[in-house]
């Protein structure tokens, strides 16, 4: 059986999520900081890691069949592989910035300014959409710090917290694309067993995040209102006990509105509200 191979970021804001990730899906594999290539022990898988840049191009031409990468960066390198599946981390949104004491507010009044950014490609097909004539100024990092030079008169930059674009007294200004990390395949080999088993197994896991396991006791004449706010992947499981007329309740709740949904409950007459975390859903 032919082996995968699968790039993720080697060091950096995806490495940890990333591994944490296959390892929930029950791969074996070492982690060391020094090797760029870890076997799986018991699944056809080997594990590139890999400068985050790299990680598009080396998927597009088959060196890796499958990879983990920030949507900013495909985006940027413009290349042609197949999206499988949203990761739900490394979230994030390129902005432009601009200095707090400017009097900038609409975007048309960034034709014939300066924007910094080391997104060139991903900025300059915003503008042309908005129609904006702007001079690009490519560069490979501290994007915040060139209005303070005199570099540039705006940034275009990722986003998470704000805290960089605070610090260095620059507010946002326009959002150009938001990103997070997804999983990525090679165009032409998207549909092997393997992929599918692994896009499984990764879906299960991310399935059990977004989701709680929780066990409450109702009394029967409650049990129908407690029933009717449940989603559940089927219908709850319900489960007499000791006392008469007294049911335990099990099923699970999307992580989302979990708050709401546990007041609720308990408004509707559940008691002893149990609540576990999921390590795997299989449907
Ligand atoms: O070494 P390698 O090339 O692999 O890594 P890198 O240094 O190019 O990338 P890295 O590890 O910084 O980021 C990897 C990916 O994480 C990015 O491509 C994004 O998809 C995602 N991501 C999520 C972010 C951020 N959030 C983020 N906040 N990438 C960068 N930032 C930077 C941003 O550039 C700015 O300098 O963090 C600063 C802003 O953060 P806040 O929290 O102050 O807003
Ligand atoms: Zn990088």
């Amino acid at each position: 059986m032919k082996t995968l191979k699968i790039a993720i970021q080697k060091s950096g804001r995806l490495n940890e999520k990333s591994v944490e990730l296959l390892k929930n899906c029950g791969l074996n594999f070492e982690n060391y900081k020094s090797s760029l290539i870890s076997p799986v022990s018991n699944f056809p898988l080997e594990i590139l890691f890999l400068r985050d840049d790299d990680i598009p191009e080396y998927v597009q031409d088959g060196i890796a069949d499958l990879g983990i990468v920030g949507e900013n960066v495909i985006e940027e390198t413009e290349v042609k592989v197949n999206y499988l599946q949203r990761l739900g981390f490394g979230k994030c949104s390129l902005k432009i910035a601009v200095p707090n004491n400017n009097s900038i507010t609409k975007l048309e009044q960034l034709n014939g300014k300066s924007i910094a950014t080391t997104y060139p490609v991903i900025l300059g097909k915003f503008l042309k959409n908005q129609g904006i004539q702007a001079d690009i100024r490519t560069i490979s990092g501290s994007v915040e710090i060139s209005p303070g030079l005199g570099l540039a008169d705006a940034i275009c930059d990722l986003v998470s917290t704000g805290g960089t674009l605070k610090s260095n007294g620059l507010v946002p200004f326009s959002d150009v694309m938001s990103s997070e990390a997804v999983l990525i395949c090679n165009e032409s080999n998207c549909e092997s067993d393997l992929i599918k088993e692994l896009v499984q197994r990764i879906q299960s896991v991310l399935r059990a995040k977004e989701t709680k396991y929780v066990v409450l006791n109702v009394h029967r004449d409650n049990l129908n209102d407690v029933i009717a706010l449940l989603p559940g992947v089927k219908s709850p499981s319900v489960v007499p006990l000791a006392e008469d007329n007294w049911v335990a309740v099990h099923t699970v709740i999307p992580e989302r509105d979990f708050w709401d949904r546990i007041s609720q409950l308990k408004q509707a007459g559940a008691q002893g509200i149990v609540v576990m975390p999921i390590e795997k859903i299989i449907l």
